[in-house]
Parts: structure tokens; sequence; C-alpha cells
């Protein structure tokens, strides 16, 4: 008689490597995205509790979460090409409510204040009750500094959304800094450690910078994709 182990042996032969291939987005899909994000972009409205968070819309949303300082707040101006429309800034901790954008009445944005380092304790309660409750979250994106890889805040979190079944897709920010050599060094050893631990993980990490202008559209493109808004 086969044992189990034997028999799990032979259905799961080996440990998952690598993400499997997931094609990007093809370059018309990439120009209709970068037209959709020049639709007039609008603050909606900033919360501090579940309750002021505007009232479930139909329209689909998708929120930007990440340590402090990681590049949250640049890359939703960058996205939306507005330089001023969300308020940065070089000192860590400094969005302090969810602040909720919209595009053009078909896609809302949503900017969190961020975990980790100079936060604020509270991160946690409010914010991954929106998260786990949010009708029309379609999906997390997690920003990650190559520069630092993956920290033990990032990973707590992918646990509490891995633990709650929630979808998210990690992006790397301000890959301006690395030289393309280190950029892809840094961005390998991350999906390693995602592929081992981070069930819930959309298997394409995607980078960008807000600075140069780079990778904004593949980034726009995976948004509208995951919204299931028509490319
Ligand atoms: N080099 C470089 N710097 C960036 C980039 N994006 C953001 N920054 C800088 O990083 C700092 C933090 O940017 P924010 O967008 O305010 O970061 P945040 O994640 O919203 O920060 P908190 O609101 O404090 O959580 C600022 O000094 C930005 O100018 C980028 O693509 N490249
Ligand atoms: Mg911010």
């Amino acid at each position: 008689m086969t044992s189990d182990s034997e028999i799990k042996k032979e259905r799961f032969p080996r440990k998952l490597q690598a993400f499997p291939f997931v094609p990007g987005a093809t370059s018309s899909e990439l120009a209709k995205a970068h037209k959709f994000f020049f639709l007039p972009a609008d603050f909606v409205k900033s919360a501090t509790s579940l309750a002021m968070i505007p009232e479930n819309t139909m329209i689909p949303e998708v929120a930007f979460i990440g340590r402090s300082n990681i590049g949250k707040s640049s890359l939703i101006n960058g996205l939306v090409n507005r330089n001023g429309l969300v308020k940065t800034s070089s000192k860590p901790g400094h969005t302090r409510m969810m602040n909720f954008f919209k595009i053009g009445d078909k896609l809302s944005l949503v900017d969190m204040p961020g975990y980790g380092w100079k936060s604020r304790d509270e991160w946690g309660g409010m914010i991954l009750s929106y998260l786990q409750h949010r009708k029309n979250l379609k999906r997390i994106y997690i920003l990650i500094d190559p520069s630092h890889g993956l920290k033990e805040s990032d990973t707590q979190i992918m646990k509490l959304l891995d633990g709650s079944g929630l979808s998210y897709q990690v992006v790397l920010t301000k890959v301006d800094k690395l030289s393309k050599t280190k950029y892809s060094a840094a961005k390998a050893q991350i999906e390693s450690q995602l592929v081992k631990d981070a069930i819930c993980c959309f298997p394409m990490v995607l980078g960008v910078s807000s600075k140069n202008k780079d990778g904004l559209d593949d980034l726009r493109a995976a948004i509208l994709k995951a919204g299931q808004l028509s490319l």
C-alpha cells in the first residue's frame, strides 16, 4: 500500500522554486493603461476611522501599503501624472490618514499611512479591518524598497493578509537608486523569499521609479486588470 508521504511526493514533487510565468501587458494594453490614468484625478476623502471611510462604492479600488517613506504617496502622484495631488515628504511617517482618490469616477486609489519605523503604533486594527471588509477592494499593492529588501514588518503584514486570504502584489520602489545588475539581484532575492512564504502574493513583482517614471505603465495595466477595467 502507498503511504501518505509517498502520495504527497508523487503529486507534489517539489516545492515551488519560482513564480510561474505570467505574461506582462501587451504594448496596446500599456498604451490604453497610460491613457486611462490621464482621466481627471481627484481627492475624495481622508479617513482616520472606519466610520469615515467613503461608503462602499461600485467602482473598483486598490490600496497601497508599505513601510514609512517607501514611496506610496509619490507613486500615486506618478500614476495619475499629478505632482501635488498627494502630499509627500522625506520625513518618514508623513501620511497619517487613509486618503482616498478617484480617477474619472472609474477607479479608486487609497494611500495608506506607513508601517514600521516612525509609523503610528495603531497601524493594524483599522487598516486591517478596512482591507478585510472592503467589498470593492480588488488588490492590495505592497511597496518594498529593493535596496533594503523585505523587512520583518513586511513579512508580518503579508502573514496577516495570507491569514485573511487577501491577495496582494509586490511593487519594488525607487528602482532608480540601483544599477540594473543590483536591481535584478535584489528582485531575484525578494522573489525567492516570496515564493517560499507569501501565500497570497500575486506571482508578478513589478518595479517602479516615481522619480524617473519607469515601470508606471506596467503597474497601471496591472491595476486595471485587477480592477477588471477593460484594456
Ligand atoms: N529616488 C527616489 N526617491 C523617491 C521615489 N519615490 C519617492 N521617493 C522619495 O522618498 C521619500 C518618501 O516618499 P513618500 O512618497 O512621501 O513615501 P510614503 O511611503 O508615502 O511615506 P509615509 O507617508 O511617511 O509612509 C520622499 O523624499 C520622496 O521624494 C523614487 O522613485 N525614487
Ligand atoms: Mg505617504
